[in-house]
């Protein structure tokens, strides 16, 4: 039995957990650093306890504090949501160690597919196609030379250690070769304390399309289908949206059976994703897979019609899973927008501060997930994704418009934010026509980037809330100070310094 989940995150995945649990009757601990003591997931939980400093070295990331948190709260299963501390094998030991549940997969399969090279071999012994390239560490340059020569030129480099993008190079000429490798290495040496690296063909203008595949104890498994996410920038997705354009109901059977053979082969349980790339011939490859609950989870439940968070809790504590393959079926269509507090007209720089003035969009078809409220400061030291805007549709077009409308209504003064440039990118003609891969931000670049539209409508925003204030000041000084009808101008400031004279009196 679960009675009491700590979740070991904050933002708004803290809240997308605290809110299945709650529909669960599952009480709910969060923990908190010192920046987020007035934080909505505090706010939001049963029971809080405080972890440590803002940095999240010392908070999100102490395995011991939130540890000592949940044993304190007697909670008997804790939740990592993404990131800190979601992929960390040694933590979900340590969960089981201090006899709680995690609410995971067991720590042999997160530490298998953390290993870029390991999940690689894993995949190969499981018949899982995975790009062509290495099956080892690469030992020496004569080994890279031998490889190189096999399987021809550009190629990958990417750390063994890495995964999202982290550590990679691409080499397109056999001079390159030995100067990227060294590079390579001792880039990853020193990100990673591991300096492993191996070699995969280069594959060309991919999409990038990832399943969710769902397993319990008992070796059952579904995949709930695709997700797009070839809409990136720097390698953080931007758009997400399934199903995916390009896939046909042949293709999806395929590579979910795949998908399911990958997580079979290392006892997943839980809800897990696996990654393809995938060539414009409809080839796929494996890439990576995902040990956690995704961000973009959200349109797979919208078109999947489950919660997630609650399958997740089901199967730790010991559910069967309650559906088969046969009763998956994708209803209709669902885009993510992440909306970051970045500055779209200044390289993306993080915009942290205050939020000002606020209004979220709803009505049909529209999920916000996020955290923020007004006069919540975005710290400087996590994420600064503000919130993730879902929108659901009977048709593509419709959630995309939908999408555009559900923009248009949302409103964040204080902080800059990524909502012009992804109205940019909605209303491209590629995009529209779904005609996009991996290279979609880059090959759009003027076009996104182009300066006046985004930053006039930031400054629309700015002038909209200056607007609203003076209204507001002009209302109250009305109320205080009655217009006296004379038509003579006098300081309403040192009238207001007589009135203060007056009061004091
Ligand atoms: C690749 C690739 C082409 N060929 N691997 C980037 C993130 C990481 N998950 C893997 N990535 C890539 N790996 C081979 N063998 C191209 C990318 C890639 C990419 C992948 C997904 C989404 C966006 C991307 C942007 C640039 C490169």
């Amino acid at each position: 039995m679960i009675k009491k989940i700590l979740i070991a995150n904050r933002g708004e995945i803290a809240l997308r957990i605290i809110r299945s649990s709650r529909e669960m009757q599952i009480q709910t601990v969060s923990v908190y650093s010192d920046i987020d003591r007035h934080a909505m997931h505090v706010r939001l939980a049963d029971e809080a306890y405080h972890i440590g400093p803002s940095p999240s070295a010392d908070s999100y990331l102490n395995m011991d504090r939130i540890l000592e948190a949940a044993l304190q709260a007697g909670a008997d299963a804790i939740h990592p949501g993404y990131g800190f501390l979601s992929e960390n094998a040694e933590f979900a030991e340590k969960v089981k160690a201090a006899g709680l549940i995690f609410i995971g997969p067991n720590p042999t399969a997160i530490r298998t597919m953390g290993d870029k090279i390991t999940a690689r071999k894993t995949m190969i012994a499981a018949g899982v196609p995975v790009v062509p390239g290495t099956e080892h560490i690469i030992k020496d340059e004569a080994d890279a030379n031998e490889i190189v020569r096999k399987i021809g030129l550009p190629i990958m480099l990417k750390a063994s250690a890495g995964g999202g993008g982290k550590g990679m190079r691409l080499v397109h000429t056999k001079e390159e070769l030995m100067p990227s490798l060294r590079a390579a290495k001792s880039e990853a040496g020193a990100a990673f304390g591991n300096d492993a690296v191996y070699i995969e063909r280069y594959i060309e203008s991919p999409h990038h399309i990832e399943f969710q595949i769902l397993g319990d104890q008992y070796g059952n498994y579904v995949h709930l289908g695709e997700r797009e996410c070839s809409v990136q920038r720097r390698h953080q997705k931007v758009i997400e949206e399934t199903p995916c354009v390009l896939m046909t109901p042949e293709l999806r059977e395929e590579m979910g059976e795949q998908a399911i053979a990958a997580a079979r082969s290392v006892h997943y349980e839980g809800a897990g994703t696996v990654e393809f790339l995938v060539d414009n011939k409809g080839n796929y490859y494996f890439l990576e897979m995902n040990t956690r609950l995704q961000v973009e989870h959200p349109v797979t439940e919208q078109v999947i019609g489950i919660d997630l968070v609650k399958e997740q809790i089901r199967v730790a504590r010991g559910e069967k899973l309650a559906i088969t393959q046969d009763q998956v079926i994708q209803r209709g269509h669902s885009v993510e927008c992440r909306i970051y507090a970045e500055d779209p007209d200044n390289n993306f720089m993080p915009s942290p501060g205050k939020i000002l003035k606020m209004r979220e969009p709803y009505g049909p078809g529209v999920r916000v997930d996020g955290y923020v409220y007004e006069g919540f400061e975005i710290p400087i030291y996590y994420d600064p994704m503000i919130s993730k805007l879902v929108t659901y549709g009977a048709s593509r077009e419709e959630a995309i418009q939908r999408m555009i409308r559900a923009l248009d209504e949302y409103q964040i003064t204080g902080v800059k934010t990524s909502i012009p440039f992804l109205k940019k990118i909605l209303k491209n003609k590629d995009f529209r026509e779904g005609n996009y891969n991996t290279h979609f931000i880059s090959t759009h670049q003027e076009e996104l980037f182009a300066k006046e539209a985004s930053s006039t409508e930031q400054e629309m925003e700015e002038l909209a809330a200056v607007t609203a204030l003076l209204e507001y000041l002009e209302e109250r000084k009305s109320k205080i100070f009655p217009p006296n009808g004379s038509g003579k101008k006098h300081s309403m400031w040192k009238e207001i310094g007589r009135k203060k004279a007056m009061t004091r009196l």
